[in-house]
């Protein structure tokens, strides 16, 4: 039992407490500046900045939300009256977690893999992080189907990786998201996806063990089992639960705090309809199932806002909107009605 044990598994409780999701807006700059210019938004500081108060400010957030993952500029961030981002979060009772990874880069003799960077120094960056009030962190490896892909090397060391940084963040008091995403890129079968998935899976849970990861001060972020986006024929969604939820069983102690999905580029619509099915048809994991998303939660109030002042509050309904739906889905409530009707509030 190490110094953070009973903190580790009050916060990681608390993450996937009910009703609760988390919140994923950890976009590193690369990432939220294309999607800012894709909307035609100047890819500023200040703009993210303004951009990252108008998530963490939107009213009521905290009803559906139990904490969010921040970038490394935006921790270090402050609201337009200059209340830090960490103080905010906190006041309104959201965890404060951060992105730790340094993101996928190509996997050396492995054309078309990437394998994700940034255990050098995390020891100390991991430190700051918790003294600056983060208490969970997360970590991305990106696994990708194609023709002779995922190789057992890729699916190794991206393992071996996320094991690392879970020791790591267990031993300083912050709880690690273990995020190995399959992408939904390709045109690949359900079963294509779930054979990957639970070789994925599989390889995590063995090198998490090896590294003395301790489980129920853990959360896992996976992706859905699901046909690959240019797929000509989507599966059902009670055959992407039942599929994904049956993968999960065979492949992750039952001792996990909790699971919760990243959306992958799936519609909003399908981000909360997959997990609601998940919870209807099985009431009864080990663990609760619940999201993870980014885009799935902020893609439609980052088209609405386009960077303009006045669009603020209109994009912070469909924020906490879109964070409804999927706290209902997580209970096992979502309807295409409910979506509607919660949309006209
Ligand atoms: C898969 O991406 C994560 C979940 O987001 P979605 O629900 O949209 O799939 C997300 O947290 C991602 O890791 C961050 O946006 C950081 O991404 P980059 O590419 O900047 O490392």
């Amino acid at each position: 039992m190490s110094t953070y044990t009973q903190e580790l598994q009050t916060t990681a409780k608390a993450l996937v407490a009910k009703g609760k999701g988390i919140l994923a807006m950890d976009e590193s700059n690369g990432t939220c500046n294309k999607r800012f210019e894709k909307l035609g938004i100047a890819t500023t500081e200040e703009n993210r900045r303004n951009y990252r108060e108008l998530i963490l400010t939107a009213p009521n957030l905290n009803t559906y939300i139990s904490g969010a993952i921040l970038f490394d500029e935006t921790i270090r961030q402050s609201s337009a009256t200059g209340e830090s981002f960490v103080s905010v979060m906190q006041r309104l009772g959201l965890i404060p977690g951060i992105k730790v990874d340094g993101g996928a880069k190509p996997f050396a003799g492995h054309p078309d893999e990437l394998v994700t960077e940034g255990l050098d120094g995390l020891d100390d960056r991991v430190r700051e992080y918790y003294n600056l009030g983060a208490r969970f962190a997360k970590w991305r490896a990106v696994i990708t189907i194609g023709a002779n892909i995922p190789s057992a090397a890729c699916i190794e060391a991206n393992a071996d990786a996320l094991a690392r940084y879970a020791a790591i963040c267990q031993a300083n008091g912050l709880v690690p998201i273990v995020e190995p995403e399959v992408l939904i890129d390709g045109n690949h079968t359900l079963d294509r996806c779930r054979e990957v998935t639970a070789a994925t899976l599989k390889e995590v849970f063995k090198q998490l063990t090896t590294q003395g990861v301790a489980f129920d001060q853990m959360i896992l972020k996976p992706s859905m089992v699901i046909t690959g986006l240019s797929a000509t024929l989507p599966a059902p969604v009670h055959e992407v639960a039942t599929t994904t939820i049956e993968t999960l069983l065979q492949a992750v102690p039952p001792t996990v705090a909790g699971i919760a999905f990243l959306s992958g580029g799936q519609t909003n619509e399908q981000a909360a309809a997959h997990l609601n099915a998940m919870n209807v048809m099985f009431p009864q994991t080990p663990w609760p199932v619940t999201f993870s998303y980014a885009r799935a939660i902020q893609q439609s109030a980052l088209d609405k806002w386009r960077g303009d002042s006045a669009n603020v509050a209109a994009a912070q309904k469909i924020l906490a909107h879109r964070a409804a739906c999927n706290s209902a889905a997580s209970n096992g409530t979502y309807t295409v009605d409910l979506d509607r009707q919660l949309a006209l509030v």
